[in-house]
């Protein structure tokens, strides 16, 4: 039978990230994706001024009122952008509805610094989240703060990202930590998936493109959850992620002055459909 998967994140009403993008996402790869928006947003915060905010904190205990009725379970959760006082419902629902995998994106920061509202407070309590996952997806930003006492550096090597990995491996008590925006050379970016089992990491990258886009980080998220409640291995979810995301970022390359804001995930979906639902696991 089909999958169900519950994703908690924002709905930015315009700006292609968080819940506008994982919803088509997760539901071309074949999977029912059932939501808990954590707030709603005129716009994503990362390059629009003077967006609105409605947090949705106050409806979290009726609706886990209610599924707990309803004995509502889900075959997963994957949770992105939510607020501070959002944390102990999060980790409460995935204690008490999620029978599969736990796939947490620590959202709150990029480049070095975090996103509007987002603190040091903030990533403890993500941290706290983050523990137990099956997979987290920080991007170097992230996971130097979810550690808190890690530098963000530039000119890295392999031996800080694999050790960035493996602590958090370690102290989260994490199966799979897949670093997002890796690079090591000018026309590469790419991931670096640690298997703390093995102890052992695998990389993927596709090409660099002269610009970042905003939004990316939840396209890749979404498309890497989809393609593992399908059944694909991590390190082969966060292949086929890696190249949707290119593929999007690609499409958008023409049209990146006036498009700005997110990426031109939709024209993708069809490939990444015929992959995750094409029966080569
Ligand atoms: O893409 C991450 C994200 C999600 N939701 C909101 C954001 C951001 C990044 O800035 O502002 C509201």
């Amino acid at each position: 039978m089909q999958k169900r998967i519950l994703t908690i994140q924002d709905i930015s009403c315009v700006g292609q990230c968080s819940l506008t993008v994982a919803l088509p996402i997760i539901s071309a790869c074949g999977v029912e994706t059932s939501i808990l928006p954590s707030a709603i947003l005129s716009t994503h915060t990362a390059g629009f001024t003077g967006f609105t905010v409605l947090s949705l904190t106050e409806e979290f205990p009726k609706i886990i009122a209610h599924w707990a009725k309803e004995n509502v379970t889900f075959d997963g959760v994957y949770t992105g952008y939510v607020l501070k006082d959002q944390i102990d419902d999060v980790i409460g629902i995935c204690e008490k509805f999620n029978k599969g995998l736990k796939i947490i994106d620590p959202v709150m920061a990029d480049n070095g610094s975090f996103y509007y509202g987002f603190d040091e407070a903030f990533a403890r309590d993500m941290a706290r989240l983050c523990k137990g996952a099956d997979v987290i997806l920080p991007n170097l930003t992230e996971a130097a703060f979810l550690l808190g006492d890690e530098p963000v550096l530039e000119g890295y090597d392999k031996e800080y990202i694999e050790l960035l990995s493996r602590r958090l491996a370690v102290e989260l008590d994490v199966k799979t930590v897949v670093l997002t925006g890796v690079s090591f050379s000018a026309d590469e970016l790419g991931i670096a998936c640690y298997d703390y089992k093995s102890d052992a990491t695998d990389y993927y990258f596709g090409e660099k493109l002269p610009k970042n886009f905003h939004g990316t980080g939840d396209v890749y998220s979404s498309a890497f959850t989809g393609a593992l409640m399908g059944g694909f291995t991590p390190f082969s979810s966060a292949k086929i992620a890696v190249d949707f995301t290119v593929e999007a970022m690609k499409l958008t390359m023409p049209y990146a002055k006036e498009h700005w804001y997110g990426v031109f995930f939709e024209s993708a979906l069809k490939n990444l459909a015929n992959i995750v639902n094409g029966g080569n696991k």
